[in-house]
């Protein structure tokens, strides 16, 4: 219990002090456990794990990464796979904010790597293809190509503006294009699902794809396969390719 204050009055013979208090204690209404002094903060979880940074956009340890491309002023394959490129007129302007430069494709540009062992996709479909687009103007007639492998999978935009994630033998259609503004668009092949993302979300998707027959075409990258037509016409990014599902996190 804390001590109460003292009073004490002190008389002498013929004199008379002012009466003073002496306090040896925290008064009453002054005293309470909530008025010590704040305990200090408690030290940290030595248990917690230090944020990691993210890994790379052409993450060297994923294994399932067959192709990146991040057009720093070159056409080359930053994924583990290193895939061989080869670029025709392609040329280099700013990209999306935060990926540094971007690809620009005109009415002759296009990037192609081989196939080769490590494309094959396996059963079930598994495939993901991705990149930043930023279309200077849509096709008057028919699509132009983000990128295709020929007869298996690839993406497109069509004359009214809208965009085709494509499998062997059906696609989903939805809205990802827009004239001079970057969107990230994801194409995502799982089992016989095919669904659409843009920027991350969800566009569209449907069902009843069949196995990707796995055939020789090299893969194009703003043109289509396999004589290299239908040139995308505008700029491309972050272009990846992944021989697993990975919806954008
Ligand atoms: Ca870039």
């Amino acid at each position: 219990m804390p001590s109460r204050p003292i009073l004490a009055v002190l008389l002498f013979a013929g004199c008379t002090f002012e009466p003073m208090t002496i306090a040896t204690g925290p008064a009453d209404a002054a005293w309470s456990p909530d008025a010590r002094p704040d305990a200090p903060p408690p030290p940290p979880d030595a248990a917690a794990e230090p944020d990691l940074p993210p890994p790379p956009f052409c993450d060297p340890d994923d294994q399932d990464l067959r192709l990146c491309l991040e057009l720093e002023g070159e056409v080359a394959d930053g994924s583990a796979a290193r895939s061989a490129t080869s670029s025709q007129n392609v040329t280099f302007v700013d990209g999306p904010p935060g990926f540094g430069m971007a690809g620009h494709f005109g009415a002759t540009s296009r990037i192609t790597t081989p196939d080769g062992a490590p494309w094959t996709v396996g059963t079930p479909n598994a495939v993901t293809f991705e990149a930043w687009i930023r279309p200077e103007e849509f096709p008057a007639t028919g699509r132009l190509a983000i990128l295709d492998k020929d007869g298996e999978y690839g993406a497109f935009i069509n004359a009214d503006g809208s965009t085709d994630c494509r499998s062997l033998d059906g696609g989903v259609s939805f809205t990802a294009a827009e004239l001079g503004v970057w969107h990230r668009l994801t194409c995502v092949l799982d089992g016989d699902t095919l669904t659409g993302y843009v920027d991350g979300q969800v566009a569209a998707s449907t069902t009843g794809m069949v196995a990707v027959n796995n055939g020789s075409a090299a893969l194009f990258v703003g043109a289509n396969g396999t004589v290299g037509d239908q040139h995308w016409l505008g700029d491309l990014d972050g272009v990846r390719v992944w021989m697993a599902v990975r919806p954008p996190e």
